[in-house]
């Protein structure tokens, strides 16, 4: 039984997790996994009429009552300055020390990438993006702030603990799915310090894996390299923002942003899964949000709680769905997203 947690959060948010849901309901009718699922109200909606962005209490029943959690997206223009989306995202990534962002990307239909006309083999890229560290943790302030003189600092932290936690989780997955290679990204020639722990420590723990191909590069050339020979990348090992960074670009070269799903994982502890898009304020109730980053998420909430069957079974389902042209407009074609959402449903269902 997989007791899952529903933050549907705000914009298109909603939107993308009612079409996971439907799935994850598609697959318990196919008798490939057993779940309970409960909806929470949290996002800008539930903080405007109650000023709580996430209790206590909250945090500690989704630590306690849940195996997983499945959410949509946070983020709010009525919210400027975001802190419902910080405490929310960022704060259940830290507070739950989920300290792996796992970000595939992989050409599911050649035609949709921008690089379909290269004579390249198709992208098949999985980031390691550093989740509790970096500039995310909100150290630092403002003096004089709104003066012309004003001052802003921002503080971006690596620690020999947090970094080697993350880049053996890269190698031991290389290791484990048969991946050729490891790549750090960093930029240790203009940010010593930070950069220079994060290449020490790469180096050392690749020296324990002597079966993995390791390469430390600078992440400005790595993202031209990405762009003119993705092949050469297999799993990329990198710190908070870079890796936020460069798994959007991935992303995008995979085939859009509305197919790229991630798993927030602390391994044999909780977890969390969200599409790597954001909340999408500019086309919420249109019907034109693409669910299948959401779908692919609970695919690997599915991988991850043990149900291979129901993960694969819904991955077929997308790659069936986009091979049959029942696409949303984001990747050339006309379904609303529930549309969508009910073709992969029915899909999984039906195996
Ligand atoms: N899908 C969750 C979401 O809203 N992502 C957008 C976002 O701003 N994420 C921040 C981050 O991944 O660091």
């Amino acid at each position: 039984m997989i007791r899952i947690a529903l933050i549907p959060g705000d914009g298109i948010g909603p939107e993308v997790v009612r079409e996971g849901r439907r799935v994850i309901e598609a697959a318990v009718r196919a008798g490939l996994v057993e779940v309970t699922m409960e909806e929470f109200p949290h996002g800008a909606d539930h903080l405007l009429s109650t000023g709580e962005t996430l209790s206590d209490e909250t945090f500690a029943r989704l630590r306690d009552e849940f195996d997983a959690i499945l959410l949509g997206a946070v983020g709010d223009p009525r919210v400027p300055d975001n802190r419902h989306a910080r405490d929310i995202l960022l704060g259940l990534r830290f507070r739950l020390d989920l300290f792996i962002n796992f970000r595939p990307a992989t050409v599911r239909l050649a035609e949709l990438s921008p690089l379909r006309d290269a004579e390249h083999r198709p992208l098949d890229i999985e980031v390691f993006r550093e989740n509790t560290e970096g500039f995310y943790t909100g150290s630092g302030g403002f003096l004089r702030q709104g003066t012309p003189h004003e001052v802003a600092i921002s503080e971006s932290f690596a620690t020999r603990y947090g970094v080697e936690r993350i880049v053996r989780a890269a190698f031991e997955h290389a290791r484990t799915r048969g991946r050729p290679r490891v790549t750090l990204a960093d930029k240790a020639n203009a940010v010593p310090h930070v950069y220079g722990l994060w290449r020490r420590v790469f180096q050392e723990v690749a020296e324990e894996y002597p079966d993995v191909e390791s390469d430390a590069r600078y992440v400005d050339a790595l993202a031209m390299q990405l762009v003119r020979v993705p092949e050469q990348f297999s799993v990329i090992v990198t710190e908070n923002l870079l890796g936020d960074i460069l798994s959007d670009l991935a992303a995008e070269l995979a085939g859009g942003m509305g197919l790229a799903p991630s798993a927030n994982l602390n391994p044999g502890r909780h977890a969390l899964y969200e599409p790597v898009h954001g909340s999408a304020p500019d086309i919420v109730g249109t019907g034109t949000a693409n669910p299948v980053a959401t779908i692919l998420s609970v695919a690997l909430l599915f991988e991850h709680a043990g149900a291979e069957a129901a993960a694969r079974r819904v991955e077929e389902a997308v790659d069936a769905s986009l091979a049959a042209g029942i696409r949303t407009p984001d990747v050339g074609g006309t379904a609303t997203t529930s549309e969508a959402g009910i073709w992969i449903a029915d899909h999984v269902a039906r195996g």
